[in-house]
């Protein structure tokens, strides 16, 4: 039976096909190592029953009949030759014999990922006599950004309050951090920044010693994990905490402010990942407050870093969040790519930017941001949302993984059809090389609070777990790893596999019901849960979508608003033509009358009928599908998720009558199949 605390990590009596030694043998190491072989005892201990004893110094088990061998790869390769690849950073080895267990790491990071899976596939019923398998993380980094207020609510937060932080101050429970930090490590997360990216109240006083030394608590138990934290910063910080009169990143002053600063937090967190910075968004304070460039405000901060080896994460969401709806040049999509583009290779060796997946805002549907291929020599990694602002606040299912995967297939650069001139977002992921358009990795808002099940819908576990998966491996599929989750969680049982099927079913429910073929923002303003079809319509934000009686859409292409020319060529020429562009964003790049003919022959009203209807049809399927499985789950997670389904399919329901309604009222064309819209 679930224990939905447990997440993936279910204590659970397997049969193993192989037999576990009852001794392991351990490299002497360093507290991760010490961590990975606890790990690896406490993991048998809960899938067998048993706890194998442990004994240091490896060579001594060389004579030993059957042991396993935990340890880094030059050690362990002496005791046995492996067939696969030697690791990389991070990696492992895993070689299971007759008598023998050997896991190896290519550093102590590598080893406890490596014990992490071996119990994993243990536990999937997938390690028997013979298994060998190397594994080495695609990302250098994968980093969760929790969106925590000191005062314990979570902005975007929809599963209680905050781990970290209640009334102003640090307040945890050291076990639940622990625990926290174990299922991060145990799907290869390896970086996580602990405050919200907007610095408010209590949060700008984390750089200060009080609240320094209780960071210092919650570093530590990260660390043990392979986990380095970042700290959010607030860029006006030498006026708001250290009383200059301004943080001007060319000013002296500033500039000696920050390294002083730098020095104290490095005193208490000696392995601090770095700052990661929201400047000049959303009210946030920034470089251009004093006519200074984003390169100029990220390099201060690096080089005051530099010293302790601290990295700048520099965020690219910055755009003009004061726009007027009646000014049709302006296109918030431009955003990004007009702000940093100009400034590759402007940036520090220590400053990595951070990129919204699309060019918008975690929208269901986005093409990806032109920024990513543009930029050549700076730095950076892609930005995605796990905690689901735009896709249903973990009330409505929504299977994100689904989504990514279209992200990590996304050409970013395709230059005719030939294989080789084809870079997808995944090919382009992995270690930084200079004047490449590489991405060195993830970085992803995360959805956990204080609720006993973590993510408020139990579902919503599994996108927490497929972030870590995909960020270690970006060519997994969604299917994989629904299929993963759903046995590591519910164990291999028919269950499972119906749970991976509704999983499977969410996404393209919730598109279809939402906002039609990338057209977004049709949100409720504020909450972003439910319809509000023109609740962004007239206000500042920048995301209108213009619909009249004839047509809707925004024009980006050349004779538009010129948002397809940021895109290499060949995919400039794809979106900018409706015939070519991929029918899920057609909305997002073209202004389209409802009488134009999309691919499957049908106008796109009626597409956006069919849609809806649809949509709605199948988030209906997937809480009777829930229901079918009453008599096999414990009783508290079969109820949670079945109000929750109920929750949705009313939320479904709303979404298609307003957004068909309201079409209907903009054209007074009916659905051409009859169905009921509301007049
Ligand atoms: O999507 C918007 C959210 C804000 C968030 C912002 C950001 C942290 O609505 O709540 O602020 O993005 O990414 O900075």
């Amino acid at each position: 039976m679930l224990n939905e605390y447990d997440l993936w990590m279910q204590k659970r009596k397997i049969t193993a096909a192989i037999n576990i030694p009852e001794i392991v043998f351990a490299q002497d190491g360093g507290e991760i190592t010490n961590q990975a072989v606890m790990e690896f005892t406490n993991g048998i201990q809960r899938l067998l029953g048993f706890s194998p004893k442990e004994r240091i110094n490896i060579n001594s088990g060389q004579t030993e009949r059957q042991a396993v061998f935990l340890g880094l790869f030059p050690e362990i390769k002496k005791l046995v030759s492996f067939s696969c690849m030697e690791p990389g950073a991070e990696g492992f080895v895993i070689k299971v014999t007759e008598t023998n267990i050997y896991i190896a790491g290519h550093d102590e990071r590598g080893l406890l990922y490596g014990v992490f899976r071996f119990l994993s596939l243990l536990s999937l019923g997938q390690i028997s006599y013979g298994f060998e398998l190397g594994d080495t993380p695609v990302s250098p980094l994968r980093i969760i950004n929790h969106w925590d207020n000191f005062d314990g609510t979570i902005e975007r937060g929809y599963a209680g309050n905050s781990l970290f932080y209640k009334d102003g101050h640090f307040d945890f429970e050291i076990q639940r951090i622990e625990d926290y930090a174990r299922f991060l490590a145990s799907a290869g997360i390896n970086r996580v920044s602990i405050n919200n990216v907007n610095v408010r109240a209590n949060a700008k006083l984390l750089i200060t010693e009080e609240y320094l030394k209780e960071a210092t608590v919650l570093a530590a138990v990260f660390r043990r994990f392979g986990i380095r934290i970042f700290i959010s910063i607030n860029f006006g910080a030498p006026y708001s905490l250290g009383k200059l009169p301004s943080a001007d990143p060319l000013d002296p002053a500033v500039i000696m402010w920050w390294k002083n600063r730098a020095a104290l937090i490095f005193k208490y967190i000696p392995d601090l990942a770095g700052f990661l910075v929201k400047a000049d968004s959303e009210g946030e304070p920034g470089p251009f407050q004093y006519n200074r460039t984003h390169a100029d405000g990220a390099n201060m901060l690096a080089e005051a870093l530099e010293p302790f080896g601290g990295v700048v994460i520099w965020r690219c969401f910055v755009y003009n969040c004061q726009q007027d709806w009646r000014d049709k040049n302006f296109d918030r999509a431009c955003a990004a790519y007009n702000n940093f583009k100009p400034l590759d290779g402007k940036f520090n060796k220590n400053v990595i930017l951070q990129i919204k997946f699309g060019p918008y805002d975690f929208q269901v549907r986005e093409p990806v941001s032109p920024l990513f291929g543009a930029l050549k020599n700076t730095r950076h990694i892609m930005e995605l949302q796990i905690t689901q602002e735009y896709t249903g606040h973990q009330i409505d299912l929504c299977y994100l993984p689904w989504v990514w995967e279209d992200i990590m297939n996304f050409d970013v650069i395709k230059t005719g059809n030939d294989e080789k001139n084809r870079y997808r977002v995944r090919d382009l992921i992995g270690p930084n090389k200079e004047g490449t358009a590489n991405i060195e990795g993830l970085a992803a808002v995360v959805n956990v609070g204080l609720d006993r099940n973590w993510t408020g819908h139990t579902l919503a576990q599994a996108n927490l777990y497929g972030y870590g998966r995909l960020a270690w491996n970006p060519s997994l599929t969604a299917k994989e790893i629904a299929g993963e989750w759903s046995a590591l969680s519910f164990g291999a049982s028919q269950a499972a596999q119906k749970i991976e099927e509704i999983l499977l079913k969410s996404y393209p429910a919730y598109e279809k019901y939402t906002s039609p073929f990338g057209i977004c923002f049709m949100v409720t303003p504020g909450s972003h849960y439910g319809p509000g079809i023109e609740g962004y319509e007239f206000s500042r934000w920048g995301t209108y979508h213009r619909a009249d009686l004839h047509a809707i859409g925004i024009d980006r292409t050349a004779k538009g608003t010129g948002f397809t020319e940021q895109f290499s060529a060949d995919n400039a020429g794809i979106f900018s033509d409706p015939s070519t562009c991929p029918q899920n964003l057609i909305l997002f790049f073209h202004r389209l009358h409802y009488d134009f003919i999309m691919k499957n022959g049908q106008t796109l009203l009626q597409n956006i009928y069919d849609t809806h209807f649809e949509g709605y049809d199948e988030a209906a399927q997937m809480l009777e599908l829930w229901k079918t499985l009453k008599d096999s789950l414990e009783s508290d997670v079969y109820k949670s998720v079945l109000s929750r389904f109920e929750r949705q399919l009313a939320n479904a329901r709303e979404w298609k009558d307003q957004i068909n309604t309201y079409f209907w009222r903009k054209t007074g064309i009916s659905d051409a199949k009859g169905r009921k819209i509301y007049e």
